[in-house]
């Protein structure tokens, strides 16, 4: 592998070769150190909390893989996500879900969860100095019954779990509170139908309803702001998903809460990078579960796709870097865990770089001029540009390994750790 010598001289000539079409890479570098990814803690454990051992996951969710070395307590969590942002470049947060309090011995259900167990976690946060991010946990829970919760005919069901909304939207905020860093708190409920409904307005009604009793109470934004996150379809709610795009589209407008924007929750076909000036028309903020369907919502890890390099593009040329709160929401049991975090991290930053990096202003210029043809021969002339010398001198600067290396360091961490887990 070359030397930091090597990676110097090599980002000099490619900083040239940028220059040339008018992009500056130290100002594209001092930009991308700005912009923090939330990285979900779920990669880590496949889903399943600590709240009970082996819980099982279910409602719309499915973890496939075993390939061993999961983390089985909070420590080994936060020990094999520390393992990961030592090979991340950049300053990052870390997205909790509710079904990850701790409890100390005194089991609380999830209608009664404060911010008490999750204080190991804000502990943590602070001495990492990372933000976190919150989800109240809508699934592996024998309240969710018949795969409905919120949208429940049973008003004792909506009831426990309104309760929960409530409770996560104040964790919420005690979180951003202790760590001066706004948290985010994105709700997603499993809510479906496997077969043609004979209703399609009642749990739609009734959604709206247990929505606006959890978000009646005002909490300072500083500290929580609220999110939802629509879906088209799910395993066993094939059919009918009440919380669909439009309905959630139309209540983040009316309601003032952020949209979550997941890339497996559309047509298989279908991106969000379009999305996001979309709604950003109308709405101040929004979020984004970066993800990687194959075939399905199958949450595969990040790869530098088409897909994730167009979101990156929308969110960097779009000047949108403030208002998208970026996520990353895979599930792979299959490889090495810790390994599955850093590849999607990695990506997700290597897809702002490109688009940071990209010659946007000759772009737009051949745009405003109607040459359409300098458009589309720049832009794929740009795709040879030697992005690989910027990233490698950024992962340098940021003191993480370069290119393909930081695998031995998880390599390591998995002969010395991972494999000794039963
Ligand atoms: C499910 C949603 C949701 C979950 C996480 C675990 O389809 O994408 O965001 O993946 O909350
Ligand atoms: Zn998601």
């Amino acid at each position: 592998m070359s030397s930091n010598k090597t990676i110097q001289k090599t980002y000099d000539l490619a900083r040239e070769r940028f220059a040339e079409l008018g992009v500056d890479t130290e100002t594209a570098l001092a930009k991308l150190a700005k912009i923090p990814i939330s990285i979900h803690c779920w990669q880590g454990d496949d889903v399943g909390g600590f709240e009970t051992a082996g819980a099982q996951l279910g409602d719309g969710l499915a973890v496939t893989g075993n390939y061993p070395g999961k983390a089985r307590t909070p420590q080994e969590l936060r020990a094999d996500f520390e393992k990961a942002l030592s090979v991340i470049p950049g300053k990052h947060r870390f997205n909790l879900h509710a079904n990850y309090a701790e409890m100390d011995g005194k089991r609380v259900d999830r209608n009664a969860l404060t911010v008490r167990q999750f204080q190991n976690w804000i502990d943590w946060a602070k001495t990492l100095k990372i933000g976190l991010d919150f989800n109240p946990t809508y699934f592996s829970h024998p309240m969710v019954k018949g795969g409905l919760t919120l949208t429940h005919q049973d008003e004792s069901v909506r009831k426990f779990w309104i309760e929960h909304g409530i409770r996560c939207r104040e964790i919420g905020a005690g979180i951003g509170k202790a760590l001066g860093s706004t948290c985010l708190t994105n709700l997603w409920i499993p809510d479906g139908m496997k077969d043609t409904p004979a209703d399609r307005k009642g749990p739609r009604l009734r959604l709206a309803d247990s929505l606006d009793q959890i978000f009646r109470k005002k909490i300072d934004r500083k500290h929580n702001v609220d999110s939802v996150e629509p879906k088209l379809f799910g395993i066993g709610a094939e059919s009918y998903t009440p919380g669909s795009h439009e309905f959630y589209l139309g209540y983040a407008v009316d309601r003032g809460t952020l949209l979550t924007l997941d890339a497996g929750h559309y047509h298989p076909t279908e991106g969000i990078a379009d999305k996001i000036s979309s709604v950003l028309c109308v709405l101040p903020e929004i979020a984004l579960h970066v993800s990687r369907g194959v075939r399905w919502d199958s949450d595969h890890v990040v790869t530098l796709t088409d897909d994730l390099q167009a979101i990156a593009q929308e969110i960097v040329w779009g000047g949108y870097t403030d208002r998208v709160r970026i996520g990353l929401d895979y599930f792979d049991a299959s490889i090495n865990r810790v390994a599955a975090w850093v590849i999607g991290a990695r990506n997700m930053v290597k897809a702002l770089l490109l688009a940071l990096a990209s010659p946007i202003e000759k772009l737009q210029e051949a745009e405003g001029a109607g040459d359409y043809t300098s458009r589309l021969a720049l832009l794929e002339d740009s795709k040879m540009l030697p992005f690989g010398a910027v990233w490698d001198y950024y992962c340098l600067t940021q003191n993480v390994p370069a290119a393909e290396t930081w695998l031995a360091t998880i390599k390591q961490y998995e002969a010395a750790v991972l494999s000794k887990r039963a």
